[in-house]
């Protein structure tokens, strides 16, 4: 008897949950059609990785997730450009190319991004994955499903810290296209792009070494549970990437 309540309960949860997400999802679809009767509002692509909705985000899919989250209108962070390639979201929706995937765009002003998502998700979690995308290099994982993003796993979230994107060292530095070096004795971080040396930056000091010059971090390297963070800006300016900030989801991008 005890038993059978409890299957009974864990059914109920099971189609109570399945109906929340059909709803949730209706209600973007409804609203994104208010606005671009075009666009294909069942299309998962549009917000996800892959065409099943229930996989993780894509940049523009985070900048919804924020909107519904804080009850405001799509209007708010359509003239934002989630995924980084120099169009908004709005001029990618009614071109009918997707506003979260970089390699999906009416023209190419940059070649390569990679997205750093400092929000967390709705239900409190950091992300733990960041976005990277080469025109050169599509990935072509499942061409039936058309899946062309890059996503790249972490082992520690990134987060903000007195305004600075903090990223774990060995993904921020690699996936921007660098090496990283390591001096112990001096806590030192050198950043090499194609052997040269080009940023050094030292944990716990404010201010780095980027390209020669003195470079005020603001945030300086630290270690958090044996995992060093780097603040992301000095990184990408070292590597010669310029910052597009996307405020509404927090993205960090970087473009080349
Ligand atoms: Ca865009």
């Amino acid at each position: 008897m005890k038993r059978l309540t409890i299957v009974a309960v864990v059914v109920l949860a099971i189609f109570a949950v399945s109906f929340l997400m059909v709803t949730a999802q209706e209600e973007y679809a409804d609203e994104m059609g208010f606005y671009y009767y075009d666009v294909d509002t069942t299309d998962c692509l549009i917000c996800h990785f892959h065409d099943n909705g229930d996989t993780d985000r894509n940049p523009y899919g985070v900048q919804y997730e924020a909107g519904m989250a804080e009850a405001v209108e799509i209007t708010t962070y359509e003239n934002q450009d989630a995924d980084g390639d120099g169009y908004t979201n709005a001029q990618e929706l009614a071109k009918g190319t997707n506003p979260g995937d970089f390699t999906s765009s009416p023209s190419r002003k940059y070649t390569k991004c990679v997205s750093f998502i400092l929000s967390k998700e709705d239900d409190g979690d950091s992300r733990k994955y960041i976005v990277a995308n080469d025109v050169n290099k599509r990935v072509t994982k499942n061409v039936d499903d058309n899946i062309f993003f890059q996503q790249v796993e972490i082992d520690a979230p990134c987060y903000i810290k007195n305004d600075k994107s903090m990223v774990p060292l060995r993904a921020g530095i690699e996936n921007l296209g660098g090496t990283v070096g390591w001096d112990g004795g001096e806590k030192r971080v050198d950043i090499f792009k194609n052997g040269k040396l080009v940023g050094q930056m030292w944990i716990g000091r404010q201010y780095a070494k980027i390209n020669g010059k003195n470079y005020d971090l603001v945030t300086a390297p630290e270690i958090v549970n044996s995992r060093t963070f780097v603040p992301v800006k000095g990184v990408g300016d070292s590597l010669g990437a310029k910052l597009i900030w996307t405020p509404f989801g927090q993205i960090a991008s970087f473009v080349f």
